[in-house]
């Protein structure tokens, strides 16, 4: 082991002192969430992640054997986002986000996703999505917001950014309308409960996903109160009843191959966290990701 203590590396993403937008993968937090329903503070999530992603900088991925913070990475800092104004934050969003070749997205509320998708599907045209969450987020507004973060998969597929016949979403298990939830099935998509998720093992929920997703870009876009409220206590909407941290991780770890070309982790909200359960999460999950792509690489 080499390099500083973990406590002492710089204060980006994997303390990765590397900043410039031409790295074939970019960091970036987006500090919004004035979109969320209940409690809000995801705005500080993206600081949260990097402090906590320092226990993942000393060694390689035990499993893919490549340390990210050794890929070509780079922590491009944060988005600017237009203060109040929902609507011209999404703007601003996909104008940064489009000038971007590959982007691991650190929210936020899931309010993001949206113009990350918008800025993705002029680029690869209708993407496929794997989408962890305890709630479907195909809801036509939030309380008459119609950017909300409850909406956007609603908006995605309404404005034909992702395709639901290649759409998987993991962990739900909310309260939701009926409606809501037969339209989501009725457009194609495909909902994994938590309890299906429980009943089974991760190589299995991977294998559906390989299923759904197929060849092809795929987007993947985890809301970290996809996990129980004991493994995230730290987000705006937390439902009991929902995955623990090593089955998200056991499935991301089995998607290796899949086409991804890009990712976001949203709704940790720091403040109501503890002893960084919820931001660790985050952190491992990105670094999961980008293990996977960098998997066989030669790294150093
Ligand atoms: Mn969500």
């Amino acid at each position: 082991m080499s390099g500083p203590a973990t406590f002492a590396v710089p204060p980006t993403f994997l303390g990765i002192t590397r900043h410039d937008r031409e790295a074939a993968y970019c960091v970036a937090g987006i500090p919004l969430d004035i979109g969320t329903t209940n409690r809000a503070g995801a705005r500080d999530g993206a600081a949260a992640i990097r402090r906590a992603s320092r226990m993942l900088v000393d060694g390689a991925h035990p499993v893919h054997w490549v340390e990210p913070a050794l890929m070509p990475v780079a922590d491009i800092g944060d988005f600017s986002i237009a203060l109040g104004d929902i609507a011209k934050s999404l703007a601003l969003i996909e104008e940064q986000a489009a000038a971007v070749p590959h982007l691991v997205a650190l929210g936020g509320e899931h309010g993001i996703t949206l113009p990350l998708l918008r800025a993705l599907a002029k680029r690869h045209g209708p993407l496929a999505l794997v989408h962890f969450d305890a709630h479907v987020d195909t809801w036509p507004d939030n309380f008459g917001q119609a950017y909300a973060h409850g909406s956007v998969f609603f908006h995605a597929i309404e404005e034909k950014l992702i395709q639901p016949l290649k759409t998987i979403q993991i962990g739900i298990r909310s309260p939701l309308g009926r409606d809501v939830h037969d339209w989501t099935v009725g457009k194609g998509v495909t909902i994994v409960t938590a309890e299906e998720v429980h009943e089974t093992v991760p190589a299995a929920i991977a294998r559906h996903v390989r299923d759904v997703v197929g060849d092809g870009p795929v987007y993947l876009s985890l809301d970290i109160d996809v996990l129980d409220p004991a493994f995230a206590p730290g987000t705006g909407t937390p439902e009991v009843g929902g995955l623990a941290s090593w089955q998200v991780q056991g499935i991301l770890r089995r998607l290796g191959g899949v086409g991804f070309v890009g990712m976001d982790v949203v709704e940790v909200s720091p403040a109501y966290d503890h002893a960084e359960i919820t931001a660790l999460a985050a952190a491992t999950f990105a670094w999961e990701y980008l293990a996977l792509l960098g998997r066989g690489a030669v790294t150093a």
